[in-house]
């Protein structure tokens, strides 16, 4: 007898995963927010890398990362094609970025996390580590409402009349970047409202999920392909629309997406291309953030926060963690 609203097809993960994973981004979290400030991406970096991939190792899954830190040669760990886990449970993708905006962890400035998502194998792009071309809005908008193919303009136009509002009322998020002139001038133009953000994109389109609290409402530009499997597992989870399309500009680049599946190097996919199936997405602060608090260090204690969400339930959990056991982190 089964009184879940969800099909047995929906439940290929175990709920209990939903919580491990917790532990795998707090602990990642935690050993990056020891470097916050201190001007060194690197070491930031590899501190969260280290205490993820510690903590993956130890979940009952028969894991694969296909985003991770970048291609197998050029990373010595979390690497796209790593085996992860104990080998003892079901077959998984994974997608993390241990450290996502490590340069604004070394200024301690808001919004760096330590972000992991865990698919049911075969469902998230894998995709090389490139640029990829992202817009994207929140939930309850008509479906295929904003595109690649429109321009900016048509894009924010298109919001700004399902809202029922003049353009003006209307934000868009960008990365700030020499690349995106173009399309800051076009938003500007517009009149649109614009909100340039200096890293972090897979915070800026979970950002236009609740516009009420962010007043974000539209997502725009170029970002990482790794962060944009990320941003479509949050979305999968939240609600929301978005699309993403690879910059493959050089023929390397083409040749290293054809290896890993990618026939079409001009497809635009959508959210459920970049991120399919039931899919648990985890998250933790290391700076302060809007989205999540950043990590507290007390004299006995560190305090975490967490926001973990799982597509097949569509429940989202936040979770604010207060460890004493502070061998725990492995922190010296
Ligand atoms: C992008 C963005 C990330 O770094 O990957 C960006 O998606 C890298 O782009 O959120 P640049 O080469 O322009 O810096 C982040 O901002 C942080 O990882
Ligand atoms: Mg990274
Ligand atoms: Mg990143």
């Amino acid at each position: 007898m089964t009184n879940s609203i969800l099909t047995p097809g929906e439940l290929v993960l175990e709920r209990i995963l939903t919580l491990e994973l917790v532990r795998v981004t707090e602990r990642a979290a935690v050993s990056a927010a020891r470097w916050r400030g201190r001007g060194n991406e690197t070491e930031a970096d590899q501190a969260a890398v280290d205490a993820m991939r510690r903590e993956l190792n130890k979940l009952p899954i028969t894991g694969e990362v296909v985003i991770g830190e970048g291609e197998r040669d050029e990373a010595p760990m979390l690497y796209i094609g790593e085996k992860v886990g104990t080998g003892d449970g079901p077959e998984v993708d994974i997608a993390l970025d241990p450290l996502e905006c490590t340069t604004v962890c070394a200024k301690n400035l808001p919004n760096s996390l330590a972000v992991v998502a865990l698919a049911e194998k075969g469902s998230l792009l894998n995709a090389p580590d490139v640029y990829m071309d992202k817009v994207a809005i929140g939930p309850g908008f008509p479906e295929n409402l904003v595109s690649l193919d429109k321009t900016a303009t048509e894009n924010i136009k298109a919001v700004a009349d399902a809202k029922g509002v003049p353009v003006e009322q209307v934000s868009a998020c960008v990365l700030d970047r020499p690349r995106h002139a173009a399309l800051i001038a076009e938003i500007r133009q517009l009149g649109a409202s614009l909100r340039l953000i200096p890293d972090g994109d897979i915070a800026g389109i979970i950002h236009c999920t609740t516009p009420e609290e962010t007043g974000i409402d539209i997502y725009l530009g170029i970002g990482g392909a790794p962060e944009g499997v990320l941003a479509a597992a949050a979305l999968r989870c939240v609600g929301g629309q978005m699309q993403g399309r690879l910059i493959l500009d050089t023929k390397d680049k083409r040749d290293r997406a054809l290896r890993m599946g990618v026939t079409d190097p001009n497809k635009v996919y959508r959210v459920d291309e970049l991120a399919g199936g039931d899919v648990i997405l985890a998250a933790t602060g290391v700076t302060e953030g809007n989205l999540l608090n950043g990590v507290h260090f007390g004299p006995h204690v560190i305090t975490t926060d967490t926001v973990v969400m799982r597509s097949a339930s569509k429940t989202v959990r936040w979770i604010k963690g207060k460890h004493t056991l502070l061998e725990k982190f492995h922190l010296d």
